[in-house]
């Protein structure tokens, strides 16, 4: 008898171990549905550990257009006559410089439409850095790849501070969490890493380009498909006209930045770069482990994420480089070459919106570079 009643009994638990197997996998099922669906609304806050799960290879073939053939009338070009003579407008690597006055908008525009391209903006407000964020985003919808798909893509560790802002159709806004440092150069230099996993994790799924920028900027001007391409970095305004020897780079050679002072193209800024999201991906990577490897050895490069992006592109030539149109400051004032500023900082409250030690280590290294020249 007894035998009996305990293989009934194991036949029992073996068919309730079954039964909760099956609910277990059904719940699962359900809930990476769930996850996927929660995508579409317009606002999408988002954990730091979600990981995006479509096939990349389908999905794009799945949204692949049908060509069709479509005339447009525009001015010729004329071979013997540049459109500009008074800037550089191709580096010695055939990568264009985009100024106005170089490019047909409309032509563009129809090429890029074609593609159906989606272009992500990613942008960082940490701390009390959100206070930018409503001019950013208000800005950008009235100047900002207008007529394309455009996902922005907001860093930040203060959900309850990001404003609550109604994009147009096509575009979207996505708060991605995440932590922040007390450093305000960790804050900066982390953009890195974050902007590297974030690609992997999720906007290789979601966008072909990436725009990353500062967030204490705001547009007055058109910021178009013009820039799109493989890897972009964007000249800085304070060193366009500079030689080489006037250029920021790190130059302690204990630094994985540093640039020797008889190489160097130009001085890109930190707050303006992208290409697709491949590319940034390579970019973002290697500034990341840069900067790893430097921490390692106890060294920082002077100008944090900037030294590891001019070191990058040293050895990574842009595929384009945007001129000073797209990140300007006027505190400079213009310049006759300057028909457009695409892109403004926003004057800063230094002492409301930064620590005063923050301050103090920002005063030291303005003053040891005006005393180097
Ligand atoms: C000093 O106290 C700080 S705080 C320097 C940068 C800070 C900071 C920067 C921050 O507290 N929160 C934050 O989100 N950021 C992000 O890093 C933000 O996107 C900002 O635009 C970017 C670079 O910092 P920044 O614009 O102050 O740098 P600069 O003056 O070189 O444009
Ligand atoms: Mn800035």
């Amino acid at each position: 008898m007894q035998p009996e009643k305990n293989e009934k009994s194991s036949t029992r638990k073996c068919f309730c171990v079954l039964i909760y197997l099956v609910l277990l996998s059904l719940a699962s099922f359900c809930w990476i549905n769930l996850k996927r669906s929660r995508w579409h609304p317009q606002l999408t806050i988002c954990d730091p550990q979600t990981k995006a799960q479509t096939d990349v290879s389908v999905s794009r073939l799945e949204h692949l257009p049908i060509a069709s053939l479509e005339s447009m009338l525009y001015e010729k070009p004329n071979a013997l006559k540049p459109p500009r003579t008074d800037v550089l407008m191709l580096t010695p690597w055939l990568a264009p410089i985009i100024w106005e006055g170089g490019f047909n908008i409309d032509i563009l525009n129809a090429q890029f439409h074609q593609r159906n391209v989606h272009v992500g903006l990613t942008v960082f407000a940490i701390k009390k850095y959100t206070v930018f964020l409503q001019i950013f985003i208000e800005t950008a919808e009235k100047f900002f790849m207008v007529g394309h798909k455009v996902n922005y893509y907001v860093f930040t560790d203060r959900i309850k501070d990001i404003p609550n802002i109604t994009v147009a159709e096509g575009r979207q806004l996505v708060v991605l969490e995440v932590p922040s440092y007390q450093r305000w150069q960790d804050v900066s230099m982390r953009r890195m890493e974050m902007i590297r996993d974030h690609s992997q994790q999720r906007f290789i799924n979601e966008v072909d380009y990436l725009v990353c920028v500062d967030v204490d900027m705001k547009f007055s001007d058109y910021v178009g498909v013009e820039i799109l391409t493989d890897v972009f970095g964007t000249l800085h305004p304070g060193f366009y006209g500079s030689s080489r020897e006037h250029f920021t780079f790190e130059r302690r050679k204990q630094s994985t930045a540093c640039i020797p002072p008889d190489e160097g193209d130009f001085y890109y800024a930190g707050g303006y770069f992208g290409g697709t999201v491949e590319e940034v991906f390579k970019l973002t990577n290697f500034c990341h482990n840069a900067m790893m490897t430097d921490k390692a050895n106890h060294i920082e490069a002077i100008w944090h994420d900037e030294s590891y992006l001019n070191k990058y592109f040293l050895y990574h030539k842009p595929t384009k480089i945007l001129s000073p149109e797209y990140l300007w400051d006027n505190n400079f004032g213009g310049r006759d070459f300057l028909k457009k500023r695409r892109f403004v900082a926003v004057p800063k409250n230094h002492n409301a919106i930064r620590n005063r030690r923050a301050l103090n280590d920002y005063s030291r290294l303005r003053a040891k570079l005006k005393f180097l020249g």
